[in-house]
């Protein structure tokens, strides 16, 4: 089943059925004991708006309130030979070899709702960038005991020059207005996806393919909830949070986004994220 939040209502997608959830909110669900349950419960309680007919229209919100969004780095050994030939004049290379291998994962604050935003909206590049990519991952929702329940598709906007100038720029290059995309839904599968799920992206420019690439989850180094544990340990997240769990699509070194780029991330089970260059 998928969640959609709009500017309207929140509506629950469910075997082709669509059901406006009046009194739905984020908080409840990720500080649910079990929240696949508690959507089917709503669903149980709600009319019916539109069989088949998609209510969707106009802007869709990212699915989130009160939820922060962490980001998972160097999870995939593409992201490492990207992250070690971007510092490797500023001899950071090293960190990302170590990284990779390391038993603790790399996690990093990414975005709370202010700084996110949803299918079809505009990220941004910082100004003060020269080197800028998007990096499509699997997000995972995870309630409030550390357990993943649902999916969206992350972009994880990134600053290459800045976080190429030295590791410990990270935040800056990470962090900024519109530097995070979630969405198009949130979707709360009967069972985890497969290693064989796939994760693509495509960026157009003008008219004409600018990039395009794949990868699948089988390609990630670490488990999924092995990143949740380290994320969850001695640091509660009473109303859940959502964890982006790093990117295995990385552009030619020569390729930088531009303002009007178009950006696609697709993940069957989820759907697509389409976001905009600012
Ligand atoms: O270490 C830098 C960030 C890595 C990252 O965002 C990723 O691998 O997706
Ligand atoms: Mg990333």
């Amino acid at each position: 089943m998928k969640i959609y939040r709009t500017l309207d209502s929140t509506f629950l997608n469910l075997e082709d059925n669509w059901y406006r959830l009046e009194s739905f909110s984020f908080d409840n669900l990720f500080s649910s004991d079990a929240p696949r349950d508690r959507l089917f419960d709503l669903a149980r309680r709600e009319y019916i708006i539109s069989p088949q007919e998609s209510p969707l229209r106009g802007t869709i919100l990212p699915p989130i309130e009160s939820q922060e969004i962490w980001g998972a780095g160097v999870t995939y050994f593409k992201s490492r030979e990207a992250r070690m030939e971007e510092s490797e004049s500023a001899k950071g290379g090293d960190f990302y070899d170590k990284v990779y291998y390391a038993e603790r994962p790399e996690l990093f604050f990414k975005a709370n709702a202010p700084r996110v935003v949803g299918h079809k909206d505009q990220v941004a590049i910082r100004r003060d960038s020269s080197w800028n990519v998007p990096e499509a991952e699997l997000t995972l929702a995870i309630n409030h005991h550390g357990e993943i329940f649902g999916y969206a598709i992350g972009n994880d906007m990134s600053s290459r020059s800045i976080e190429g100038e030295n590791p410990l720029y990270l935040p800056q290059a990470k962090v900024y207005e519109r530097s995070c995309s979630i969405g198009p839904c949130l979707c709360v599968p009967a069972s985890p996806p497969p290693p064989s799920t796939i994760i693509s992206l495509c960026i157009s420019r003008d008219g004409t393919v600018a990039f395009s690439g794949e990868t699948t989850l089988s390609q990630m180094k670490r488990e999924l909830v092995e990143l949740v544990e380290y994320l969850f340990r001695q640091n509660p997240f009473p109303n859940g949070a959502y964890l982006m769990t790093g990117t295995g699509i990385i552009p030619e070194s020569d390729f930088t986004l531009r303002s009007g780029d178009e950006i696609s991330m697709t993940i069957d089970f989820i759907g697509t994220l389409e976001n905009t260059v600012g």
